[in-house]
């Protein structure tokens, strides 16, 4: 059991990821006694959990970091356009140590269940370890790709030892060399990961299930020049692209991809495929709207599949049919051309369903794959796992997890109806994964931060999202969502990757007006919300 003075604080964070770092640091900064428990064995979050080879952030490294210390993003220096994880969790565990994060971090510690005391206004939290500790606030950093989705699969033993998940990858890595692996998945981690499992193994069967859309990283050394002169004026260039959603790598055009005529398209999506990145996406700024204009973006990129790939029923395999960034756009290097070594082969499980992991390797309906090992690439339950797998009953003892069965419904993403004095970090309904995730974490920590600071000032002692306020908002994120590509394909956005999992669109789609809806919130005393004081 903790010591008695452990077991009582202002606020309890759960997860030590950039999200729960920079949490507990604004609540310390603001005099509070908090508390952060995280399940893993040091912070990081995914870049703690995800290291299988070639992780990388496919935001550029100088604007995936935090903002809120000059001195830091000054002092800091990234060395690739993409950092690696390896990278990026030195930056996380430098950050911990720089502002003396790490004495309020209970390491190897999961919560799994926490429960609102109306009568104290209190949470109270349980912890794996069997220990129970109280909060007067509850911040749920959870992260939004925290919880392995591991399929279901006749034979499939996740623990086994020659299994891997790639957000589970072994610390010590896995050396592959000689070996015949079998990869499940072809979303961004296998991506990533193939080109570079390929260099070592002896044989590899990728089970493709849908085809994904990448276009190429072109990572590289940063030049220090560009370095030395985004840093010279890095405060501004950081808050200007904070209002965009993403840096000045986008590019966005205010231009309609049928606006202009084929040469022209053609020489803009050469330009970015050429510059590598996200900003592919940017090209247009239609592309995400029209599906006429999406269109446009396919056909290149189909094009240039078949130019990578040697083999005419491979590429034609690999050709994804959905619209361009409806499933989150990859970013890799080598990826297509890894199908053209003798020794990797597709295998569409459309085609030929897996039927079984046997102790050769994979059976399909057509055939048996041998394997010595499975590399399971099959993403996360995204955006609400990590929250719903938290036994979480707010009033009257309502669960999260049946409030949300029909999807997840919160104020902004930051709080949900009946759940008082608990906060979301990137939660559903804010545009968390459609935005570079550092800004949008520091923009709700210093909104939820803010927030805190003002109750104690009126002397509030409890806060909750109204439900109407909520309806409205989780109305208006389908209505935007609605507008898009984006419900037109099965993409973890939609939670359809899951099993079971309701088909909703979670995040939140558009910076801009978020942000100036926070802002207005702030200004009208926290509209949509009710605050209380006690009796
Ligand atoms: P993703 O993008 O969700 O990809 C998971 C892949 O695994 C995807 O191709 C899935 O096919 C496939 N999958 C999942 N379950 C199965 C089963 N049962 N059988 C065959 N194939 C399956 O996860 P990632 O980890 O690659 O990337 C997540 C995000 O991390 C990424 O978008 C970046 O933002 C960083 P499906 O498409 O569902 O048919």
């Amino acid at each position: 059991m903790p010591d008695p003075a452990e077991r009582s604080f202002d606020a309890v964070v759960v997860g030590a990821g950039f999200a729960g770092l920079y949490m507990l640091h604004r609540l310390r900064r603001q005099g509070m006694d908090v508390r952060v428990f995280e399940a893993g064995g040091g912070v990081g979050g995914t870049w703690y959990w995800n290291r299988y080879p070639g992780a990388r952030c496919d935001i550029p490294s100088m604007e995936y970091s935090y903002q809120f210390s000059d001195a830091l993003q000054q002092d800091w220096e990234w060395t690739e356009r993409y950092a690696s994880q390896p990278e990026i969790l030195e930056y996380a565990n430098h950050v911990a140590e720089r502002f003396e994060l790490l004495p309020h971090i209970r390491f190897h510690t999961r919560v799994t269940a926490a429960r609102y005391d109306e009568s104290e206004r209190r949470w109270q939290v349980a912890l794996d370890s069997g220990d129970t500790v109280t909060a007067r606030y509850l911040v749920m950093a959870t992260g939004c790709l925290s919880v392995p989705n591991v399929p279901r699969m006749a034979g499939l033993d996740p623990e086994a030892d020659n299994v891997y998940h790639t957000g589970r990858w072994p610390h010590d890595g896995v050396d592959f060399t000689g070996k015949r692996v079998a990869v499940i998945g072809t979303g961004s981690s296998a991506i990533q990961s193939l080109p570079l499992i390929a260099e070592q193994a002896a044989q590899v069967t990728v089970f493709q299930r849908t085809p994904n859309y990448s276009v190429p990283a072109h990572n590289a050394r940063l030049d220090p020049d560009y370095v030395a002169d985004l840093k010279s004026r890095y405060r501004a260039f950081r808050a200007r692209n904070w209002q965009r959603g993403f840096g000045a790598d986008f590019r966005d055009s205010d231009r309609s991809a049928l606006e202009v005529d084929e040469a022209e398209r053609l020489a803009e999506y050469e330009d970015r495929w050429a510059r590598g990145g996200l900003a592919f996406l940017a090209a247009f700024n239609d592309l995400p709207f029209s599906d006429a204009a999406n269109a446009t973006a396919q056909v290149f990129i189909r094009g240039k599949i078949r130019e990578a790939v040697n083999d005419p029923e491979v590429a034609a395999r690999l050709i994804p049919h959905t619209p361009v960034g409806c499933k989150r756009l990859c970013v890799d290097t080598n990826y297509y051309q890894t199908f053209n070594l003798p020794h990797v082969r597709l295998v569409d499980v459309t085609e030929e369903p897996i039927e079984a992991v046997v102790a050769e390797g994979v059976r399909t309906t057509a055939d048996t794959y041998p394997a010595d090992c499975l590399v399971l690439a099959t993403g996360f339950d995204a955006m609400t796992g990590a929250v719903t797998r938290i036994d979480l009953r707010g009033r009257k003892g309502q669960t999260l997890k049946d409030k949300w069965q029909a999807g997840p419904r919160a104020y902004l993403g930051l709080a949900t109806a009946g759940f008082p004095n608990l906060f979301l970090v990137t939660g559903p309904g804010s545009p968390s994964v459609l935005s570079n995730m550092l800004p949008s974490i520091e923009q709700h920590v210093g909104w939820i931060a803010d927030c805190i600071e003002y109750m104690q000032s009126k002397q509030f002692t409890a806060i909750e999202a109204s439900p109407d306020a909520e309806e409205a908002w989780v109305d208006h994120v389908n209505a935007v969502a609605d507008l898009s590509i984006y419900p037109k394909c099965n993409s973890w956005y939609l939670g359809s990757n899951v099993e079971g999992k309701k088909r909703v669109f979670m995040p939140y789609l558009g910076v801009p007006p978020y942000l100036e809806k926070c802002a207005e919130v702030v200004a009208n005393d926290y509209q949509g919300f009710r605050l209380s004081s006690r009796g």
